[in-house]
């Protein structure tokens, strides 16, 4: 059974993942925060990973690296500097060091969320990052795109929407990514034998969708879900008006906010003013 690395495992998407690809996988979890609850294919590697030492410890003998780890909203500047940027980095250079091949690197709708609602892009447009996390987004895509040309690492770059059990409001109608989508596209990521260097969107089959997905079918992506199933309920609760802005752009309230709330905050102890 091949060893995974999940950095950031205490977060949403990582919560989901764990729990779909249990039994899948030997999962090596890793978070600056404690998990909750370790299973018994897990082993629990606590890491901070703006701390190069601390990346190639826990890159140390796995086969892939799913690297969910990083701040996931838009933040200060300082906060998204160590974690997505010297973070990323030193999870790319450690895995190199340590010869693993593969990187799932779950980027985000956000690298791209300067364009307008209504445009499909694939994965060949140029990035518009909607904000500083969207731009610590493209970073990693580079990073990985550099990782993959001049040292053959096989890197799988997933611009996720928005994960959770179902979609939360319209926006979230046309970028929803249900956690079983998610483990199959996970699954390609670690699993197909072509993996070079891919960009795929990390969305269900949303009929709402302003994606053009198809490099993620090529590489044998069947989705399963599709919002339109949530789309009476959650456009009933959507209340009218709203800023222009975040409605024309599909990054929403990225595209004006200085910050966002981290749904999975640092400790104290690690934010630096
Ligand atoms: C993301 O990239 C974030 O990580 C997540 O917390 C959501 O904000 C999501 O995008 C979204 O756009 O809904």
């Amino acid at each position: 059974m091949k060893t995974i690395l999940i950095t950031g495992a205490a977060g949403d998407v990582g919560t989901h993942l764990r729990r779909e690809l249990a039994g899948k996988y030997v999962l090596r979890v890793s978070d600056l925060r404690s998990l909750k609850k370790i299973n018994k294919q897990e082993q629990f590697a606590r890491a901070d990973i703006s701390k190069f030492s601390d990346a190639l410890r826990i890159t140390k003998g796995v086969d892939a690296v799913v690297h969910l780890g990083g701040y996931s909203v838009e933040g200060p500047w300082d906060g998204i500097l160590s974690a997505n940027i010297i973070g990323c980095y030193n999870v790319f250079e450690a895995a190199r060091r340590n010869g693993v091949k593969r990187i799932l690197f779950p980027t985000s709708n956000h690298a791209v969320g300067y364009y307008r609602r209504d445009q499909t892009i694939d994965h060949r447009v140029y990035p518009k990052p909607d904000s500083r996390y969207g731009v610590s987004k493209v970073f990693g895509e580079a990073l990985g795109s550099l990782y993959a040309d001049k040292y053959g690492m096989q890197v799988f770059c997933m611009r996720i929407g928005n994960v959770g059990p179902a979609p939360i409001d319209k926006r979230r109608l046309s970028i929803w990514f249900s956690p079983r989508d998610l483990a199959q596209l996970v699954t390609i990521g670690i699993e197909h034998p072509e993996v070079r260097f891919e960009i795929v969107y990390g969305v269900s089959k949303n009929t709402r969708s302003w994606y053009d997905n198809s490099n993620a079918y090529r590489l044998g992506y069947k989705p399963q879900d599709d919002s339109e199933a949530y789309a009476a309920q959650v456009l009933g609760r959507e209340k009218p008006g709203g800023d222009p802005k975040v409605e024309a752009y599909q990054g929403g309230v990225f595209v004006i906010a200085e910050e966002i709330p981290n749904p999975a905050p640092l400790p104290k102890t690690k934010r630096r003013k």
